[in-house]
This record gives structure tokens, C-alpha cells and sequence, in this order.
């Protein structure tokens, strides 16, 4: 019983995004974002060929989001402001009242209802405007992040105490790389995806170290990223196959976690040897991955007060050189093992054990910092009975409290991905992730509570994984 109970204070909450469930693209002066015009421009990019222009309507529906949070009991919400919805230039010239009216708005009813802010500052919507300069590629961005995290602290910093900087920023370096169905979808595989992950890593550091500066000593909040970590296994335990699969994780988890959790900082040393020696190879007289200056090193390294971990699912790995997307450098190519039960996205397998590896991965890593699972969910396609949404949770709940109270892993809190079924990027409408499901047919956007928002409201009443649920019958 007492297996099933997480420690005292253990956090729990749902995220959600902006382009994800705002709507409202084009209301109150809001900029255009990369979103809007790939969605708008490219249609045949999105499996469902739909756009977030309406999405769940949350611009206008935000209190009833609060409504079903408060219903859940969350203790906090992660949400992402919109770039674009602040400032529609992307520059600080013009800051758009109406845009810092609804979160101050959407912040204060949250706040009135006893939930926590946690908040995103760029969940994947750029302003085109600076996607016209390059977007992530050009490192210049860095110094619009900062503008825009200064409005960002100035306006919201005396209520919001958690912040993300960047949501995964390998998942935005595959909108330049690798045809996912991402935006902006200008694909420059083996160069676009170094170039992001450098302005990103750079970006993050100076929106940390502004708020180190100049507001932590007032507002005394915590500012971190939120990084994709997904756990990769080798198919088989040979020495090789450990050792590539080690390689992959360094290049994969530690092109983004090292810089900043590391203690000497900078890429992985692995990566930068492999991928050195491979450009080496292929004729190039500089390595695809960009190097750091000094200062550049010290800049980035040690920007956490936490650590943000989205995780969904394990990658099983053998050595190639023909693997496919961001892989090939890594000398590995990915399997797909039938055992383990899919969801409803082509990249989301059932692996709960994955996670623990993964927590015990970190811990070890970067000297056991302190986590908050910013993520982790499971997609179907939009089911109110959602047994295998639950049984997920039930699996991988599990396997975190292991690593939790086993292994000593210092997890001190945990985000449902999501709050309600939205605009699921490149998959549109066709995969579901929320507790909550969305009518996308019902011009109110009306929402259900699935039997999983059901379980999650018992499990944040009890602090426990309600047993009622362990003897659930699932397809897995
Ligand atoms: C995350 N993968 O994206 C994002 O942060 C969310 O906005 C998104 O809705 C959610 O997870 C579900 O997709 C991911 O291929 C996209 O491993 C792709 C992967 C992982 C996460």
C-alpha cells in the first residue's frame, strides 16, 4: 500500500501551451507566430491540414480551464505565454496591452483559486518576424529573448515564482531539420539543428542570468528549461551496443542537459568528438556542432534553480550509420520492439521501466538536482473511457515513485501532458493527450472529463496512486 503514497509536498500539476489552446491568432494585435503561417501557408503539412486558429478557444474560455484545474486539484498549471501575443513584433518596441491583460487575467484567477503559476516563456511560437531573420538559427535571437523574458519578469515576476525558459528545445531544432511536420519546416538537416540548439542554450542562459541580475532579489522565483528526455536503450546488452547507446544519450540528452547541468559545462566531450571526427570525414574543415568561447562556457553553465523534464517514452537503439533523423550522427538507428503497446502517435511507445532508468540516468549525470517532470502522457484518439491513458499513468507513476523512494532520485514534483485534448502540432486533431476532452466540432469547444481526469483527482486528493485503479482491465 504505503508503495503507492508519494512523499510529503510532492507536487502535482497539468501543462498545456499557447498555440496549443489559445486560439485567437489574430485577435487584440497579436503578431503572427511560425505556427500561423505554417498552418496558414503549408497545409499539407499537418496530417488533418487544421490550424490552431481556434484551437480550444482558451483566450476566451481561460476561466473555464481554471474551473477544471480547480476541479482536478492540482496544486499548479503549466502554461506558456505567447511570444507574439506580447510583443507582435517580436522586438520590446511595441508591447501589446491586451496580450499582458490575459495572462495577468488568466494568472490572477489561478491564483485566486489557490493554483500555482508555472509558466513557459516559448513553448515553440516565434514571432515570424524574427523567423524572417533566420528564427533560432541566427544567435542574434538571444538578445531578443532576453527583451522579451525582461517583459516578461516586469509584468508577471510579483506572481509567477516557476519559470520555464524554453520548452524542449530538440523538438524546435527538429523544425529546422527534419520533416516532423514542425515549424518553421525549413529543413537544413546535419547544420540547422546545431545552429538552434547553440541560440537556444545561449538564450536561455541570458534570460537566467537576467533574472539573476535584476529581479531574483525582489521576486525571488525559480527559472530553469524544460528539456525532452527520452530514454535510449541498445537492443542488446553487448559492450558495443551499451557503448552506442551511451553516445546517443550524451548526444540527445546531454547536447542540451551538459552545457547548463554539468559540472565543467559545454557539449558533452563525446559529442564533440564523434561529431568532429564524422564532419572530419565528410571533408569539412569545421565541425558541424558550433563551439562556445570561454565565456560562453561559464555563461550557460549552472542557469537552473530545477531541472524541467518532459518524458514520454524509450528509444531502442542499435549501431548505424543510417539512422533516421537526428540519429545519424549519433551512429545509431532506432527500433521499434512489438512488445511494448503503442499509443496513438508513431513515436510513443509504453516503456514505464524507461523512465526510471532515465531519472537514475539524470541523478547520476548531474549530481541528483532537483526535478520537476514538466511532462509526461499519453496519446489515443480522444476516448472519455481512456483505460489506457490511466493504465499509463498508473505504469509509469510507478516506476517514478521506485526511482523516488528506492533510488533517491530528488523528484519533487510532476506535470500531466495535458490538461485537455488540443492541437497536437504536426498530427493536428488526430492524436489526444488531455484529461479533459475538447469537442472541436462545438463552436463552444465544450469539454468532458475523461475517467482519466477522475483517476488524477483521487491520486492529488490522496497523495497516492488510488488502488481501485490497479486492477483496471487494459488492451496493454
Ligand atoms: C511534446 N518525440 O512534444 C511537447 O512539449 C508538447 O507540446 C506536445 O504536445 C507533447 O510533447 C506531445 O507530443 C514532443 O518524438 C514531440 O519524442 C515529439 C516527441 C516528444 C515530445
Amino acid at each position: 500500500m504505503s508503495a503507492l503514497k508519494f512523499p510529503d509536498g510532492f507536487l502535482f500539476g497539468v501543462a498545456t501551451s499557447s498555440y496549443q489552446i489559445e486560439g485567437a491568432w489574430k485577435e487584440d494585435s497579436k503578431g503572427e507566430s511560425i505556427w500561423d503561417r505554417l498552418t496558414h501557408d503549408r497545409p499539407e503539412v499537418i496530417k488533418d491540414k487544421s490550424t490552431g486558429d481556434v484551437a480550444c478557444n482558451s483566450y476566451r474560455l481561460y476561466e473555464e480551464d481554471v474551473r477544471m484545474l480547480k476541479d482536478l486539484g492540482v496544486h499548479f498549471y503549466r502554461f506558456s505565454i505567447s511570444w507574439p501575443r506580447i510583443l507582435p513584433t517580436g522586438h520590446d518596441n511595441v508591447v501589446n496591452q491586451a496580450g499582458i491583460d490575459y495572462y495577468n487575467n488568466l494568472i490572477n484567477e489561478l491564483i485566486a483559486n489557490g493554483i500555482q503559476p508555472v509558466v513557459t516563456m516559448y513553448h515553440w511560437d516565434l514571432p515570424q518576424p524574427l523567423q524572417d531573420l533566420g528564427g533560432w538559427t541566427n544567435p542574434v535571437l538571444a538578445n531578443y529573448f532576453e527583451d522579451y523574458a525582461r517583459v516578461l519578469y516586469a509584468n508577471f515576476g510579483d506572481r509567477v515564482k516557476w519559470w520555464n525558459t524554453i520548452n524542449e528545445p530538440k523538438s524546435i531544432a527538429i523544425g529546422y531539420s527534419v520533416p516532423f511536420g514542425f515549424a518553421p519546416h525549413i529543413l537544413t538537416p546535419g547544420h540547422g539543428q546545431y545552429l538552434v540548439i547553440h541560440t537556444i542554450l545561449l538564450s536561455h542562459a541570458r534570460a537566467y542570468r537576467l533574472y539573476e541580475r535584476e529581479f531574483k532579489a525582489t521576486q525571488g522565483g525559480k527559472v530553469s528549461i524544460a528539456a525532452s528526455c527520452q530514454w535510449i536503450e541498445p537492443t542488446t546488452d553487448s559492450e558495443e551496443e551499451e557503448e552506442a547507446a551511451e553516445r546517443a544519450r550524451q548526444m540527445h540528452v546531454g547536447w542540451v542537459l551538459h552545457p547548463i547541468f554539468s559540472a565543467t559545462g559545454d557539449y558533452p566531450p563525446v559529442m564533440k568528438e564523434w561529431l568532429g571526427k564524422k564532419c572530419k570525414e565528410e571533408g569539412y574543415s569545421r565541425s558541424r556542432l558550433p563551439s562556445f568561447t570561454k565565456e560562453e562556457i561559464e555563461l550557460v553553465r549552472g542557469t537552473w534553480d530545477y531541472l524541467g523534464i518532459n518524458h514520454y517514452t524509450t528509444i531502442f537503439t542499435y549501431q548505424s550509420d543510417k539512422g533516421e533523423f537526428i540519429f545519424t550522427d549519433m551512429g545509431v538507428a532506432r527500433i521499434r520492439h512489438d512488445k511494448y503497446a503503442m499509443a496513438a502517435s508513431g513515436w510513443l511507445q509504453v516503456v514505464p521501466w524507461g523512465f526510471r532508468k532515465l531519472l537514475n540516468w539524470i541523478a547520476k549525470e548531474y549530481n541528483n538536482p532537483p526535478v520537476l517532470i514538466t511532462e509526461n502522457g499519453f496519446s489515443d484518439h480522444g476516448e472519455i473511457d481512456d483505460t489506457n491513458r490511466v493504465d499509463y499513468y498508473i505504469k509509469y507513476l510507478c516506476e517514478l515513485l521506485k526511482a523516488v523512494k528506492e533510488d533517491g532520485c530528488n523528484v519533487f514534483g510532476y506535470t500531466v501532458w495535458s490538461l485537455m485534448d488540443n492541437f497536437e502540432w504536426g498530427a493536428g486533431y488526430t492524436e489526444r493527450f488531455g484529461l479533459f476532452h475538447v469537442d472541436f466540432n462545438d463552436p463552444d469547444r465544450k469539454r468532458t472529463a475523461k475517467k482519466s481526469a477522475e483517476f488524477f483527482s483521487k491520486l492529488i486528493k490522496s497523495d497516492a496512486i488510488p488502488v481501485e485503479y490497479l486492477a483496471v482491465e487494459t488492451s496493454h
